[in-house]
């Protein structure tokens, strides 16, 4: 082994690792909201690819305005965890309050981590993959834009077949 170099070389890079976030957002100025959120999130590692931004009807909680949704690929050296709280943490800068009155109800930005790599995690604080991105339209369709062939490590398809899956309902 080369002199002053051992096996657990902290000065070797870390493997980077593709994570697929997906953006929304329903209150004041959308566009710009998701714009800020993609800049910020560019601190946190390479933004290989954003999706075009799509309006959506809201989905699960119906009486809030429409939300404009987008997705991006981070390449990131950061673990999923780490990722998991910087996303909290631009979501916090950007002004975002935890809903206190409803659930899943208007927000001016919302980071979710759909996948991390082949991550496979069921923690408290976090679980890979997102648990209900098969299940929405507003998720897939931008992802699909970037990263059709991704796979999804659990069901054994990828972002663009999920899409497919859904069909037109
Ligand atoms: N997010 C939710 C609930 N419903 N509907 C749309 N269209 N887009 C969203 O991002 C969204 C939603 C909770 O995170
Ligand atoms: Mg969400
Ligand atoms: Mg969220």
């Amino acid at each position: 082994m080369p002199e002053g170099r051992s096996t657990a070389d902290l000065s070797e890079p870390k493997k980077q690792q593709p994570a697929a976030i997906a953006l929304g957002s329903n209150v004041g100025d959308r566009e710009a909201n998701l714009r800020e959120a993609v800049e910020r999130l560019g601190a946190l590692g390479i933004v290989t690819a954003v999706s075009s931004f799509y309006d959506t009807a809201p989905v699960g909680y119906l009486d809030q305005p429409r939300f404009l949704n987008g997705a991006l690929l981070l390449a990131t050296s950061r673990t999923p965890i780490e990722l998991m709280r910087e996303l909290l943490a631009v979501e916090r800068a950007m002004g975002r309050e935890r809903e206190t009155v409803v659930q899943k109800g208007p927000r001016v930005i919302d980071l979710d981590l759909l996948l991390f790599g082949d991550a496979v995690l069921e923690t408290e604080e976090l679980s890979l993959p997102h648990p209900a991105m098969a299940e929405r339209r507003f998720v897939l369709e931008p992802l699909a834009e970037i990263a059709y062939g991704m796979a999804h490590p659990v069901l054994g398809a990828t972002v663009g077949e999920l899409l497919e899956r859904l069909g037109t309902a």
